[in-house]
């Protein structure tokens, strides 16, 4: 009832807190952290409103608890993950689903059952600790894309997280009241240990409600298991979108320059590790990992549910990627994750370009050069999937209309895997469906670090949003190619593949050469250059690829390399067909669409 929502709320709240909360004119929020109060037994409650002092306050006690890390450039702290939780945790990740019903390739569990563990899980775990309550918005505030959102944690490093990549939104929740319709997300670490680090990984657990638009996340600090907004939000839009018919994708969102000042928007989906950061800062940035895609008068318009970027350090230096690594130089807000912590107070990552250092403190504590887990396998300096927290704007290369309500027009639409040995470096779909088909639904990759689990295996990953899928893939992709049958301007869909190799191992491209197949990709949005049909879609010619490698990258390029990196492999193709048509043979609600369209790229 009213009266013991109050009775809970002003137990657990200053006059002040209270007060912030009731301002917002809406009894489903206060129910909801009543409820969360109620559960978690915290000693206290702090509103955050997004205000310069409560982003202050939210920065400062991540360093006084110790869930942070100053470093000696201003800005600058450094938060260390379990080395048990340094990923996604697939395993312990599921969809809630009622009556015990099942998804294809989709982890699951009964929602009751799941519920009931959950709420066991988290009852009095906030004790002696103070709840935070955020609220944001995904996309630009204001816009018709725009979904509200409230996280309820108890990490001052996950709300100093969403602080940085979300726009926080306390004040559109006040406008909107009881109109307001928001997804919920409640987070605890849990117990810490001395490095205060999450310390009951096995019961880790993270589940995801779709009829209650909720997700809960417990015993975690990783960001992709904790950061409510980012993977864990992504699973309820995708079932919004489905609802709805738009996309709610994890792809980067860029502008390209191209000839005479012409700039044309991509979005663009890699699983994680597989060059999709590096491209999207080849361009405008928007954004580099999700992208909400509408139909707006049969064009495609995109915008960004986030301000910030999370990204993966490894790798990062001053050539191969000079924008990123300067903003992480820089004095500027930035959360390291997972990284070494230098004896003079300063940050190291493997790849920076840096002589390995002796000595430093990385997240298994004192790390020196030699030390070994418990498996004897030696421990790097910083984790492959040691991460980065920084806002947008930190970014020379920002595009102006990054956080336009409207979104931008998207041009072409990018697929890229970790493929070494069937996919041409870059290839232009004939059309909508058979870019939705045969690229998207078809992708592959090898696995990589950002997931839990050995690396280098082949995975299917279709629109690289396995991990994220809330729903059936079979209805996944039909909404697809729905949304592209009401386009009246459909963005064209590309195909790209950094990783080819050849019989003894070796990259068949280097890392700059996807500045030129971006440009390609550019002029055939526009229908500028011509290309050669093939079965699979449309592949460059080699004087057009000849003249852009000059033009960009002031570099020959020889026949000998453009007949391999583009020769049409014709059986290792035929077996990926084989391979993804049993797939969705097994899924029936795959649309029979989807197999005339392989059978006629088999034929
Ligand atoms: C990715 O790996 O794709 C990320 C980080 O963006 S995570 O949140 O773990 O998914
Ligand atoms: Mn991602």
């Amino acid at each position: 009832t009213t009266d013991e929502v109050e009775r809970l709320l002003r137990s657990k709240m200053s006059d002040e807190m209270y007060r912030r909360l009731m301002n917002i004119n809406n009894p489903e929020l206060h129910k909801f952290i009543a409820w969360a109060v109620d559960l978690c037994k915290p000693n206290s409650v702090f509103i955050n409103t997004g205000s310069p002092e409560d982003l202050d306050y939210i920065r400062r006690r991540a360093i006084e608890v110790g869930e942070e890390i100053p470093l000696k450039t201003p800005g600058h702290t450094v938060h260390f993950d379990s080395p048990y939780d340094q990923a996604r945790a697939r395993e312990d990740t599921a969809i809630l689903l009622p009556n015990g019903q099942r998804l294809p390739f989709i982890r699951t569990k009964d929602r009751d059952e799941g519920l009931k563990e959950m709420y066991s899980l988290l009852d009095g775990i906030m004790k002696g600790r103070e709840m935070l309550v955020g609220f944001y918005s995904l996309g630009p505030k204001g816009s018709p894309f725009s979904i509200l959102a409230v996280q309820i944690t108890d990490s001052y490093y996950v709300m100093h997280n969403e602080n940085i990549l979300y726009r926080t939104a306390y004040d559109e929740f006040v406008r909107q009241g009881e109109r307001a319709r928001f997804l919920k997300f409640i987070h605890s670490q849990g117990e810490l240990n001395e490095m205060k680090q999450s310390k009951n990984i096995k019961q880790r657990r993270i589940y995801i409600d779709l009829l209650g638009e909720t997700v809960y996340s417990v015993n975690t600090q990783y960001g992709g298991n904790s950061i409510g907004l980012k993977k864990l939000a992504l699973r309820l839009t995708i079932k919004r979108a489905m609802e709805e018919g738009w996309l709610s994708e994890h792809m980067f969102i860029i502008g390209v320059e191209g000839p005479n000042g012409r700039v044309t928007y991509f979005t663009g989906a890699f699983p994680s590790y597989s060059g999709k950061t590096s491209t999207a800062m080849l361009g405008r940035l928007i954004g580099d990992d999700l992208a909400f895609l509408g139909n707006v008068n049969g064009e495609v318009r995109a915008v960004n549910p986030e301000i910030g970027v999370f990204g993966i350090i490894e790798g990062i230096n001053p050539i191969d990627d000079p924008l990123i690594y300067e903003v992480l130089m820089k004095p500027n807000e930035v959360i390291f994750s997972n990284v070494l912590i230098t004896e003079d107070g300063e940050v190291y990552w493997n790849g920076m370009g840096k002589p390995e250092p002796e000595r430093g403190i990385n997240y298994t504590g004192k790390w020196w050069r030699g030390k070994t887990d418990e498996k004897g396998n030696p421990i790097p300096p910083s984790h492959p999937n040691a991460r980065f927290t920084v806002s947008l704007k930190a970014f020379k290369n920002l595009d102006p209309a990054y956080d336009d309500p409207n979104g931008v027009v998207v041009g072409g639409i990018i697929f890229g895997g970790r493929d070494p040995d069937t996919l041409v470096p870059v290839v232009e779909s004939f059309n909508w469906e058979h870019g939705v088909v045969t690229i998207a639904a078809s992708l592959e990759s090898e696995r990589t670090a950002a997931v839990i689990g050995k690396p280098g295996e082949r995975e299917f990953n279709p629109m690289a949003n396995l991990d994220f899928l809330s729903v059936d893939l079979g209805i996944y992709i039909t909404n697809y190619l729905k949304f592209g049958e009401g386009l009246t301007k459909p963005p064209k869909i590309f195909g790209v593949n950094y990783f080819l190799r050849d019989e003894q191992g070796s990259f068949l491209n280097s890392k700059e050469d996807k500045r030129v197949w971006l440009q390609w990709m550019e002029r055939r949005v526009h229908n500028e250059l011509g290309a050669i049909t093939t079965p699979i879609g449309y592949i460059p010619r080699y004087e057009d690829l000849k003249a852009l490698f000059r033009e960009v990258l002031n570099r020959e390029y020889r026949l000998e390399d453009y007949t391999k990196q583009f020769a049409i492999r014709a059986t290792k193709l035929l077996e990926k067909i084989d391979r993804i048509w049993k797939i969705y043979s097994e899924i029936p609600t795959t649309p029979r669409r989807f197999f005339e369209v392989l059978e006629e790229q088999r034929r």
